[in-house]
């Protein structure tokens, strides 16, 4: 964790001015200590580490978090974290704008009057960005399970069985494989429906000519993984399977052009052209992916939305992922997760991407 914490304190002393960083967010939490409970703040100082926590945490986090000094802190904690900025005279405190609620935001107004508030996400953008290989193996085990859970329930994939029956089957698989949890609940959009990009598992039953698309993830030792495939239930149209052969050939562009210096913006554009060329411009809606570590979604985003200067670096986990939604049709998305190289990227999701055609 030490290297971590200098990496925060880099960040602060560039963007914060060296001032003091109150951390609360559960993802960032858990990067910068190891500590893995649900309540807690550190703050982070140029001197030293703190972590607040209440009884209930008190010896686990003594035993994770490695460098802190866990301080007991009573209900509500941010009296104790108050406490502390004022035995120490400190007259700012960087927070997480972005994480920290509004009440929360009053009540520290309130418990350190003299104190200004400075927003820090902004700073803590790139933190988590680049993977240390402890953290690679994490995500790449979590992709691993993916793979295979949906290896496993293949033969599922017919006519009369529920969207839900497909949802839990893979959610049981990823679990009895090891994940600890899944990254979030899957996505299972079948026949009309799979042009819900964030369609969640329903009661409706697989019909032949259906394209189903399965969106899910584990999550290992806090890590997640996240994997997208559209198979098919029976043969399906030929509209179907052209737009299944428009989004394969932008992930594929996609995927090219992923390397260490390429503009996250650029990457999307990549993908996105290829859809554009063939009219369905209109129907790729969202961005073309995200990074993916503690959190499911975090940044980089590859989007035309992107910063305008944001670039891809070695180490990071991003997916590629476009889709084409036809509303009250159907929908196609391909998703893997890839890791950026320094001339490329290697494509960590490895099950088969051509159109399977099942339960036929
Ligand atoms: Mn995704």
């Amino acid at each position: 964790m030490d290297s971590r914490l200098a990496k925060l304190r880099e960040l602060v002393t560039s963007y914060l001015e060296g001032i003091p960083m109150l951390i609360s967010s559960p993802e960032n939490r858990r990067y910068l200590s190891g500590f893995t409970g649900s309540a807690g703040y550190l703050l982070i100082g140029e001197q030293e580490s703190l972590l607040i926590t209440d009884f209930r945490y008190v010896e686990q986090a003594s035993a994770q978090a490695a460098g802190f000094r866990v301080v007991r802190g009573e209900f509500p904690l941010l009296r104790t974290v108050a406490e502390v900025v004022s035995q120490r005279a400190w007259k700012r405190l960087g927070f997480e704008d972005e994480h920290v609620s509004f009440a929360d935001y009053r009540r520290l107004q309130d418990l350190l009057p003299g104190v200004e508030l400075v927003p820090g996400s902004q700073a803590l953008r790139s933190l988590r960005q680049i993977k240390e290989p402890g953290e690679l193996s994490c995500i790449r085990r979590a992709a691993r399970m993916c793979d295979a859970a949906l290896e496993a329930v293949l033969p599922l994939f017919t006519p009369g069985v529920e969207e839900a029956e497909l949802a839990w089957a893979l959610e049981r698989r990823l679990r009895e494989a090891g994940a600890e949890d899944i990254a979030f609940p899957p996505i299972v959009a079948s026949g009309p429906r799979s042009s819900l990009p964030h369609g969640r598992a329903s009661h409706r039953r697989l019909q032949r000519g259906d394209l189903v698309t399965v969106d899910f993830g584990a999550r290992y030792q806090g890590y997640c993984s996240d994997m997208t495939r559209t198979v098919a239930v029976g043969e399906v149209s030929a509209d179907a399977r052209r737009v299944y052969e428009v989004v394969a050939r932008a992930q594929q562009a996609g995927l090219q052009a992923i390397r260490a210096g390429a503009s996250c913006r650029e990457v999307d554009a990549a993908a996105r052209g290829v859809i554009e060329e063939e009219g369905f411009g209109e129907y790729f809606g969202h961005g073309l992916g995200h990074g993916v570590g503690l959190s499911v979604h975090e940044g980089p985003r590859l989007s035309p939305h992107a910063e305008e200067d944001a670039v891809l670096q070695p180490g990071m986990v991003v997916t590629v992922e476009p889709g084409v939604y036809l509303p009250g049709r159907l929908g196609v998305r391909i998703e893997d997760l890839v890791l950026v190289t320094e001339d490329g990227c290697e494509i960590i999701s490895t099950f088969r991407k051509d159109l399977l055609i099942l339960g036929g």
